[in-house]
């Protein structure tokens, strides 16, 4: 069996229905970003079930636009995941669907620019211009609820909103929760018993105290708006990045299917103008998040750092120096979550370290837009190698040329396999 047909077999052996989970076990749900990259790779085998796939996430959509991080398709049969659906509780909220059980926090709106890989292939206007709508809704949520002093720029409520959960971005914000707070985490958690070595590969338990106390917050809140003093108030550099590509996406879609998309021109225009200014720091020419509490950029180098790429808004004096970065790393896979020498960097402990091969398929397709043909194809074939020396793992160690080097956490991991699928397809010059 071919590298293709291996990770097609991932995802087809993980397909429930009409949705996708990402992992067997560790993950037996929809998860919302993780839904709409998968996407990308079942357009090179089964495009149909791309856009069943987006439609499946989008059943969860709650009414005032809220596009939630987990929607628990059949949750009373899979019991692997803590914290489970009961313990969400999402019709706490008015807004949440009556139906299915969601979790009540989002995650990275990655669907715009899905939804613009999708258009490629012939599917009936009607259900397109329905996602779409979905979308900008979901957006339209976005700037209502989270946006920063009409920055253009949004917030996120919880480190699991980020997708990157326990990296060090996120380490000063979350230390200021007491972990006294939750004494029985290690009896609750179930994904300590999924992966090998969950000790040096997935949080700690002080860790997932915090993260449940957040959630206890937010439900408090009905999942609707946060006090001014909440704990983790933060503008993520990837989070606004994607949001920000997603955006110039369904302005093209827009106008190929006849819509106003004034609104989100002007969504762009306001986040590019301020992003810079919030996000980027020319003594390290790097991009950092900004955690609204402290009023002061989070500068740890990560992984994240080059998302912006992705959207096309470093400007060529920002490029040059992001590139000199990438273009250092000799002993090391591209890109590490965390870089070696960061405080709190760990090479095998979940986004503190490893390589995630779709912050790398971002990064790479963020390098094709500025032309920069090498590097792309240096990571378009690291990320590649990766998969195929230790199969569709969860994640990756990121130095080079040690004999322990090898993949981590989730088996038969479903975004691995299905952006492996879109980086053997295309080269990194036919872009
Ligand atoms: C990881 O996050 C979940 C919580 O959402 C978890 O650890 O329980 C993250 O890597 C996240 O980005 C990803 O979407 C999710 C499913 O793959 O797993």
């Amino acid at each position: 069996m071919d590298l293709f047909q291996k990770c097609q077999t991932v995802l087809e052996n993980n397909r429930r229905g009409n949705f996708t989970i990402p992992s067997p076990f560790l993950y037996p749900f929809q998860w919302n970003w993780d839904s709409g990259l998968i996407a990308i790779g079942l357009l090179h085998f089964e495009p149909e079930n791309a856009l069943v796939e987006l439609e499946t996430l989008f059943s969860g959509q709650w009414e005032n636009g809220f596009l939630p991080h987990i929607i628990f398709h059949n949750a009373e049969k899979y019991t692997t995941y803590f914290p489970s659906a009961d313990y969400w509780h999402s019709n706490v909220s008015d807004f949440a669907p009556k139906r299915l059980k969601t979790s009540g926090i989002t995650q990275p709106a990655v669907h715009g620019f899905v939804l613009e890989y999708i258009l490629e292939h012939d599917f009936g206007k009607e259900r397109i211009a329905r996602l779409y709508d979905q979308i900008v809704h979901y957006h339209q949520y976005l700037y209502e609820y989270r946006q920063h002093k009409n920055t253009g720029l949004v917030a996120i409520w919880h480190n699991w909103e980020s997708g990157m959960d326990n990296s060090p971005w996120w380490d000063r914000a979350l230390k200021s929760i007491s972990p006294d707070l939750l004494t029985d985490i290690n009896l609750r958690r179930k994904d300590v018993h999924e992966v090998d070595d969950s000790a040096h590969t997935r949080p700690t338990d002080d860790d997932y105290k915090r993260y449940i106390y957040l959630v206890n917050q937010l439900r408090a809140c009905n999942y609707e708006r946060v006090p001014a003093d909440f704990p983790f108030q933060i503008l993520d550099p990837v989070f606004n990045a994607i949001l920000v590509q997603s955006n110039k996406s369904l302005c093209r879609i827009g106008e190929k299917i006849g819509k106003d998309t004034s609104q989100i021109e002007s969504w762009i225009k306001r986040a590019t103008d301020h992003f810079s200014e919030i996000h980027w720091d020319e003594n390290d020419a790097l991009f950092y998040p900004y955690d609204i509490l402290e009023n002061r950029q989070i500068k740890i180098h990560c992984a994240g750092s080059y998302i912006p790429i992705f959207a096309e808004i470093p400007d060529n004096a920002q490029m040059e120096k992001l590139l000199s970065h990438l273009h250092s790393f000799e002993d090391l896979h591209l890109v590490p979550s965390c870089l070696p020498g960061e405080a709190g960097f760990e090479p095998k402990n979940y986004w503190r370290g490893p390589i995630w091969v779709h912050m790398n398929w971002m990064i790479w397709n963020g390098l094709l837009k500025y032309e920069q043909y090498d590097l792309a194809e240096e990571i378009r074939l690291g990320t590649i190698s990766l998969v195929e020396q230790f199969g569709s793992r969860e994640y990756f160690e990121p130095f080079k040329n040690t004999t322990t080097t090898t993949g981590y956490g989730g088996k038969s991991f479903s975004w691995s396999s299905a952006l492996v699928i879109d980086m053997l397809q295309r080269n990194s010059s036919a872009k």
